[in-house]
This record gives C-alpha cells, sequence and structure tokens, in this order.
C-alpha cells in the first residue's frame, strides 16, 4: 500500500510474519484436534471468547484489559465498536461455515485498541488484532469499518489453514482472501445480497477532506482514491496492469486486486448473497488443504474451480461463472487444470 503506511506497519508485519511462522505447527496440532473431533452437529452452538484491551496510545501488547467476554459496555466507543465487530465476525463464520473462531476450534479474540500515538494501520499480529485510532489527517478511528476488523481476523484464518506466504503473489492471495470474507462480514450482517453491496473496504475510513470512498474496490480496483497526500490508489484489476515490485512485500496490497476483482466477478455472476456460494467456493479453496503456501494465482484459481466443481457440478452455472471471472481478470486456467 502506501509508503507512509508500510513504514509505519514495517515492524509488526515483520514480528507478524515470525510468529505466524512459529504458529504453524500448533495451527497444524489444532487442524489435526478438529479433524478427530469431527464436524459439529449443526445444532451446537459455539461462543466468542472477546477480550479488549486499551494499550493507552503506547505500542505495548496487549495493554490494559477493558472488556472481557459477556461484560458491559465501557462507554470508550472504539472498544465498544471493536468487541462488537470481533462478535459480528466470529458470527458470520459460526452461522455461514461453521467455523468455531479463528483457528476453528474456538480460539480466543484478543484485540488492542488506541494502539501507538495516531497510529495510521491495524493489524494481526499472528495472535491478536491491533488498532491504532488513525491521525485523523488521512485516516480515522480504525475500528470504524466493520471489514477492516473482518480483513484482519481472516489474517488469523489464513494462518491456521492455507498459511499463505506473505510474498508475491501468494501474499497478494493472503491479502485478497482477508479482503473477500472481511467484505463478506460487513454483506452478511448487512444483509445485501452482491448486487446490493459497495464492494469496499474501509468505507468511512478515510479522513474527512481526503479524496478518495475507501481503501480498496473490489468492483473496480484502483478507483477507491485519488489524493493529493494519499496519491492514487494504486490496485490493477487485471493481470494486463499486474505490478512487479520489490515493495509492500512485491505488491501484496496492490495486485489483491486481481483476486479481490474475481471474486467480485464470481459472485455477481451468480447472484444472491455473495457468501452463500462464490463465498462457500473460497472458503473451501482456502480451508480445504490442497493448496500450497507459496501458491500462485493460476493456482489458486485452479483450486477455486476444484471446489466449485465439488461443490456443484463441473457443469453448474457456478463453476462456470468462477471459470469466467478468472478469464475476466487475465488468469489464465488451462495449464493448471491438470495439476
Ligand atoms: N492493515 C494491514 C493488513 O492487514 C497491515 C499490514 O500487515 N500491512 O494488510
Ligand atoms: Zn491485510
Amino acid at each position: 500500500m502506501l509508503e507512509r503506511i508500510a513504514r509505519d506497519a514495517e515492524d509488526p508485519a515483520i514480528r507478524g510474519r515470525a510468529r505466524r511462522t512459529l504458529a504453524l505447527t500448533s495451527a497444524q496440532f489444532a487442524e489435526r484436534r478438529t479433524a478427530v473431533a469431527g464436524a459439529p452437529s449443526p445444532s451446537e452452538d459455539f461462543v466468542p471468547h472477546r477480550t479488549i484491551n486499551d494499550a493507552g496510545h503506547r505500542e505495548d501488547l496487549p495493554g490494559r484489559t477493558v472488556r472481557a467476554e459477556g461484560a458491559p459496555a465501557t462507554g470508550d466507543p472504539t472498544a465498544d465498536r471493536a468487541y462488537d465487530w470481533l462478535g459480528a465476525t466470529f458470527d458470520f463464520f459460526e452461522a455461514v461455515y461453521r467455523r468455531d473462531s479463528i483457528d476453528g476450534a474456538g480460539l480466543a479474540m484478543v484485540s488492542t485498541v488506541h494502539y501507538g500515538d495516531k497510529y495510521d494501520n491495524a493489524f494481526w499480529n499472528g495472535e491478536q488484532m491491533v488498532y491504532g485510532d488513525g491521525d485523523g489527517v488521512l485516516f480515522t478511528d480504525f475500528t470504524a469499518p466493520l471489514d477492516v476488523t473482518g480483513h484482519e481476523l481472516v489474517h488469523g484464518v489464513t494462518q491456521y489453514t492455507a498459511n499463505l506466504e506473505y510474498y508475491g503473489q501468494s501474499g497478494a492471495l493472503n491479502e485478497s482472501v482477508s479482503d473477500v470474507f472481511g467484505s463478506l462480514v460487513k454483506q452478511w450482517h448487512l444483509g445485501h445480497s452482491a448486487d446490493r453491496a459497495d464492494w469496499l473496504i474501509g468505507q468511512g475510513l478515510l479522513a474527512p477532506g481526503v479524496s478518495g470512498v475507501a481503501l480498496r474496490s473490489m468492483k473496480a480496483p484502483g478507483t477507491a482514491y485519488d489524493d493529493p497526500q494519499l496519491g492514487k490508489d494504486p490496485q490493477p484489476g487485471h493481470m494486463d496492469d499486474y505490478v512487479e515490485t520489490y515493495r509492500d512485500n512485491g505488491g501484496v496490497h496492490i495486485n489483491s486486486g486481481i483476486p479481490n476483482h474475481a471474486f467480485y466477478l464470481a459472485a455477481t455472476a451468480i447472484g444472491g448473497n455473495a457468501w452463500e456460494k462464490a463465498g462457500r467456493v473460497w472458503y473451501e479453496t482456502l480451508t480445504g488443504g490442497s493448496l500450497a503456501t507459496d501458491v500462485d494465482f493460476a493456482g489458486f484459481a485452479a483450486a477455486t474451480l476444484r471446489a466449485a466443481t465439488a461443490l456443484y457440478g463441473a457443469e453448474a452455472v457456478e463453476t462456470k461463472a468462477v471459470n469466467r471471472a478468472w478469464t475476466g481478470v487475465g488468469v489464465s486456467l488451462e495449464a493448471n487444470e491438470t495439476q
């Protein structure tokens, strides 16, 4: 993304990657446990275990606990929003995909708000969510948009499942699945079908006066903002415009526009609620265990096609929509179909 944000996020991102690697062993253990225990019966209710901490504008984690699961509202809208959005994200994964929290095994959801001084980002550090307040000039409070919380928590889901390497195309896929399910949490929460959804990530996050509508647009990558201070949204929506760069971990927040737009094309072609069919295909792809951690766009596309075929059949409209979506963003499926 932006140089400025990349700089601010550098340390936590590096720390996060190290933790992601360390967490792999426990993630595999958790998955094995889930496999042994078998799928829960549909009547079984999962319950979230949320803890909201306040860093008091320092950068020490996790900070002071201000709200534990079931406790009344704190009166701090930022802490209470973080609590509510964790709950909405938990409820989405439970209701739609029968997933019990981030790791599928009831992992406690920990968040820290008021992190740092005018900190311009939110992130998953491998263990918990962290939110800055924004500087008020470029960005407002990072707890504001539900899809930002969804995005960050899905980095946790990815860590515990496909564990996509945070570099190049697999990194852009890691970013993209966070946008896909971040957007789906919001769509589900609002009851928006694919044709009603705004397909924006971080709507409401840009400070007043910034020329833009959101951080990213899945419907029209590259159009979310164009501002003298922020620059122009650098996202491509087609392989013809793929950005080769060493910045941003090889363009993870840039080229994610391509798989983001593929998901948008698939979901809108299928119609109805995006989380039900296109979302199911992407969810099975992410969690199904068939992806290499360094999978590229073509490999991921082929995996979505296999998932769609398994779910709906080779000749189904859903499968054809997925196929056409990848073709629509210039990702070729032919070469990978036999892998
Ligand atoms: N908000 C950013 C993200 O989740 C933080 C980062 O890791 N660069 O992608
Ligand atoms: Zn991300």
